[in-house]
Parts: structure tokens; C-alpha cells; sequence
């Protein structure tokens, strides 16, 4: 339905969850210099600041061609003075003064370096800046006692720094089947997240779990998780039970952002073997450039050592972040939509439910404020239909 035409581009619609979003960006140059001062604004908790910059990279990212004059941003939505002025500076200047400034701050580097351990938060991170620790060797001479996510993270902190390929995630995910199909057969295992829009790679990989007879999914996360245990395949599991029966707040407003579900944060040992498997069609290698290229993360190992060292020190598995979610049957449809992201396009679809209206929308369910009830919906489109917006498939929710 969208017209491909030049003049579309000034009637591109505010709310991302209005617009197609692929991952082919032909602005990457303004968009990374963009996400860099949302990540900075993130970490420094400043999440108005973030949101806005998120949002100017999100109108970006969903134009046809590339910007060359800022007089084509005329009409757009969401780009505020100060994300105008970063458009500028790369325009004129080939990069943005600021984002260059900040990416080469000490204050931003730390943050980076310490939370890339998963479990540390901005919050935490800032609190440890300010005890003068800005590295891993700083942390680990330090006297703070981490938590065991911490720990868990930190130890395998260059593998879980290093992006998860599809093959991975494909690899993990018939790990996760066997688990599920050996403790609940007919259960259904749908991977979500980034993969499920199509990224080639991740921070991560996530699954949610559900079975078509209601109530039959209850306790299926600790059964999964002790058999992936026993099997040798986690590193680490933390695993969170349902709290969305006991709660008394209604579902549709939760007391967080965090959602109620059974879910487990783990990190998988994922056997190099094991990836083979699925990789036919995958070309990466160990040996591609752009792989020994990202190997950029700051590294616990002082010595670099060189090409030989490293791949004789390469172990026969790699450790990958991985998130489980279990939903009952009644609320999957809320679950795929809310899990699939991207989370600037749940924020936005969030954010178009509550302003035009008048609905909560969750990861469990619809309220409609008016009618004061539920809306049912068993499938994406449904929950689309009821926020009166176009269905977008996931390859286009990438805002
Ligand atoms: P990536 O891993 O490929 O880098 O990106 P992603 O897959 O889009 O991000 P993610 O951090 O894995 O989150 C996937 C979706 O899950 C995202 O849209 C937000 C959603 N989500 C919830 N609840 C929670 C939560 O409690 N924590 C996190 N991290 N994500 C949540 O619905
Ligand atoms: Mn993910
Ligand atoms: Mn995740």
C-alpha cells in the first residue's frame, strides 16, 4: 500500500508502528550517529533523551533513499533541533563533532566495557565509574562481590560480547526443541526477537514457549531448564515464575515494563559441533575476516596474542545469551507481538494504544479503556486490527 514514490517521504507517519521498517538502511551514516547519543543518553539516564534520538533514527531508517540535503527532512516527524543539528554536522562535515566526542570519552568507554557484563545496569555502572573503576581488571581488583548473573557474564564476557549469528540461533533453537518436545510433546517453540525480524545476528536469542490445550504449559519452564542442565548445555539460568495469575493490578497495566511471564535468562554452552549442523547454507567461518575483525571487545586476556595462539585457544563451544518465555495459549498472540520488537516499535505501538486510543496494551493482553473490557486476539493481526493500524509483518517492525 505504501507508495513508492519521492512524495511519500514527506507524509512519513510520527508513530513507528504506522510505518514499514525493513533493515535495508540507506542511512546508516545518520542513524549510527543518532543510536550512539540514544545508547549515551541510555546509560546516563537520560531516557527521555534516548527515546528522542531513537525516534529521529527511526524516521530515518525508514526513508527510501539516502538524505543529501537537510532541506528533504522538511515535514518529517520526530526530528527535534538537537538530532537536526547531528544531521547537519555529518552532512557537512562527513561526522558529528559530538558523537565523536562522546564515543571517545572516557565516561562513555567505561560505561560500554562494564555494561557488556549482563546484569549490569547503567545504574551500576555509573556507581562504579564514580569509584574510579572503568575496566574489567579495575572491577575484578575491586572489592565488589557480583552478583551471580554478574559473575556468570563476566566470565564469558568476550563470547557474550561477540554478536550470535543466525546459524547460532538456528543451532540453539533445535537445542531448546529437544528439550521442550522431551518434557512437553506437542508444546510450540517460536524463536522471537531480532531473528524473527530477520537480523542476521543478535545480542541474543529468544524463544517463546506455548502449548494449544490451555493450563498444559504451567511448569514447563523448570522442567525445561532441568533437562538443558542435565544435558550440559547452560552456563547459567535464572529462572522467573508466572506472576501474572497472583498479581492484583490488572494485566494490561503492569507495575513495570518487565512483563509477568515464566521466563528464564540463561547462557547457553553451545557445542561448536552443534552449529555445523545447521550451518549448510551458512558461509562464515571462523576464519572470515569480518569475524577476527569484531574481535574488537575489550578482552579480560592481556595478552592479544596472535592469530595461531588464538585459534589454538579456541574452545570447542561458544556461550550465548538466550531467553526463554512461556505463555499460556490465551495470551501468545500478545506475547509474539510484545517479544518481536523491535523495542522502539513496542514502545511505539505502546505509546499509539494509550494516546489515540484510549487502549493498554501489554504483553498479556488489550484493554480497552472506553469499553471498559479485554480484547481477544489469537493472532497479530487481530491486535493490529483492534489498534486500528495496518498489520506489519515482523521483517518490517525494525524502527
Ligand atoms: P538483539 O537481541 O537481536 O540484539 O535484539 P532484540 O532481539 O530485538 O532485543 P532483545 O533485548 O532480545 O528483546 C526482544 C524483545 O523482547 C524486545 O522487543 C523487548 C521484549 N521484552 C519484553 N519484556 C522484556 C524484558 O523484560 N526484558 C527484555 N530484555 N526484553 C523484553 O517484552
Ligand atoms: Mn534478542
Ligand atoms: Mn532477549
Amino acid at each position: 500500500q505504501v507508495d513508492e514514490s519521492k512524495e511519500v517521504e514527506s507524509i512519513v507517519p510520527s508513530y513507528a508502528c504506522q510505518r514499514r521498517t525493513t533493515l535495508e538502511n540507506h542511512n546508516t551514516v545518520f542513524t549510527d550517529a543518532l543510536s550512539l547519543l540514544a545508547e549515551n543518553a541510555e546509560l546516563s539516564d537520560e531516557d527521555g533523551r534516548g527515546v528522542a534520538f531513537r525516534r529521529a533514527a527511526a524516521v530515518l531508517k525508514a526513508l527510501h533513499s539516502p538524505v543529501t540535503d537537510l532541506l528533504q527532512l522538511r515535514g518529517l516527524p520526530c526530528l527535534g533541533g538537537h538530532s537536526l543539528r547531528v544531521i547537519k554536522d555529518v552532512l557537512e562535515n562527513g561526522a558529528s563533532s559530538e558523537v565523536e566526542c562522546t564515543k571517545q570519552s572516557e565516561r562513555f568507554k567505561a560505561l560500554k566495557v562494564l555494561t557488556g557484563i549482563f546484569g549490569v545496569g547503567a545504574k551500576t555502572a555509573e556507581r562504579w565509574i564514580r569509584e574510579g573503576i572503568h575496566s574489567l581488571p579495575q572491577l575484578q581488583d575491586s572489592a565488589h562481590t557480583l552478583n551471580r548473573a554478574q559473575q556468570a557474564s563476566l566470565e564469558h564476557y568476550d563470547d557474550l560480547n561477540q554478536p550470535v549469528t543466525k546459524a547460532e540461533g538456528d543451532a540453539i533453537g533445535e537445542i531448546v526443541e529437544k528439550a521442550v518436545m522431551s518434557v512437553l510433546p506437542g508444546a510450540q517453540i517460536t524463536l522471537i526477537g531480532g531473528f524473527r525480524r530477520g537480523k542476521l545476528t543478535g545480542h541474543d536469542v529468544d524463544f517463546l514457549i506455548t502449548h494449544p490445550e490451555e493450563g498444559r504449559e504451567v511448569g514447563l519452564m523448570p522442567k525445561v531448564v532441568s533437562w538443558l542442565e542435565s544435558k550440559g548445555f547452560l552456563l547459567y539460568q535464572k529462572t522467573t515464575r508466572n506472576s501474572y495469575l497472583e498479581s492484583k493490578d490488572g494485566p494490561a497495566r503492569p507495575s513495570s515494563n518487565m512483563d509477568r511471564f515464566e521466563r528464564c535468562f540463561s547462557i547457553f554452552k553451545l557445542p561448536e559441533d552443534a552449529k555445523e549442523g545447521t550451518k549448510q547454507t551458512e558461509t562464515l567461518t571462523e576464519e572470515t575476516p569480518e569475524d577476527t575483525g569484531r574481535l574488537t571487545t575489550p578482552s579480560l586476556v592481556k595478552d592479544e596474542g596472535s592469530e595461531s595462539t588464538k585459534r589454538a585457544n579456541l574452545k570447542p563451544w561458544r556461550a550465548v545469551r538466550v531467553d526463554l518465555v512461556v505463555s499460556p495459549i490465551s495470551q501468545f498472540a500478545f506475547a509474539l507481538l510484545g517479544w518481536t520488537g523491535s523495542k522502539l516499535f513496542e514502545r511505539e505501538l505502546r505509546r499509539w494504544a494509550g494516546h489515540e486510543k484510549a487502549m493498554s496494551l501489554s504483553s498479556h493482553a488489550l484493554y480497552d479503556n472506553t469499553q471498559s473490557k479485554y480484547l481477544r486476539a489469537s493472532s497479530e493481526e487481530e491486535i493490529f486490527a483492534h489498534l486500528g493500524l495496518e498489520y506489519i509483518p515482523p521483517s518490517e517492525r525494525n524502527a
